[in-house]
């Protein structure tokens, strides 16, 4: 008894380790940044984004902010003055629930008229990776993490055998 309690333990962290190795962190824009003129809806289109995960915005600290905005907030670019705004230039979002997330900098016309917002949907732990059909550098990456957890999965079943 003792001894298979150990097991489920061991593997419940060999779990947990293979899903927080599998986290990632997006610079949005990469190289780029934060910035004037980017298309930040192509930059997203080929990731997958998973509850875990986290958005990092590198911009120069004053020449831009990114606020977390809702639907109707991203159309059409409201800027309110609300205390949510990101300002330090390397601001860390964690993604901490799937659904749709919008964000935009709330400098003069930024949003409306340069193309500073962005798009994604965050899906949930237990949905990812979603097979893709896109055979891109972003969903090459995700497959270290979904074969590591299939090894980890493997290993445990074998493991429970032997109890
Ligand atoms: C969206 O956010 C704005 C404030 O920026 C708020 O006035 C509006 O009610 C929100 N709309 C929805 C559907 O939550
Ligand atoms: C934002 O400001 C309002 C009052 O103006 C306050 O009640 C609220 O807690 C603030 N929110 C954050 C995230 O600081
Ligand atoms: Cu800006």
């Amino acid at each position: 008894m003792a001894a298979s309690h150990s097991i489920i333990i061991f593997i419940a962290t060999l779990v947990v380790l293979a899903t927080s190795i599998s986290a990632k962190e997006y610079i949005v824009g990469d190289k780029s940044g934060w910035t004037l003129d980017f298309d930040y809806q192509s930059w997203a289109k080929d990731k997958v984004f998973i509850v875990g995960d986290t958005l990092v915005f590198n911009y120069a600290s004053g020449a831009h902010t990114v606020m977390k905005v809702n639907g109707t907030g991203f159309q059409q670019c409201i800027v309110s003055s609300s205390n949510g705004t990101l300002t330090s230039g390397r601001d860390i979002i964690p993604l901490q629930t799937p659904g749709r997330k919008w964000y935009i900098c709330g400098v003069g016309k930024h949003c409306e008229l340069r193309n500073m917002k962005l798009f994604i949907t965050v899906l949930p732990q237990t949905m990812a990776p979603a097979p893709s059909p896109v055979a891109t550098s972003a969903s090459t990456k995700l497959i270290i993490p979904t074969v590591y957890g299939i090894v980890v999965a493997l290993f445990g079943s074998i493991l429970l055998l032997f109890v």
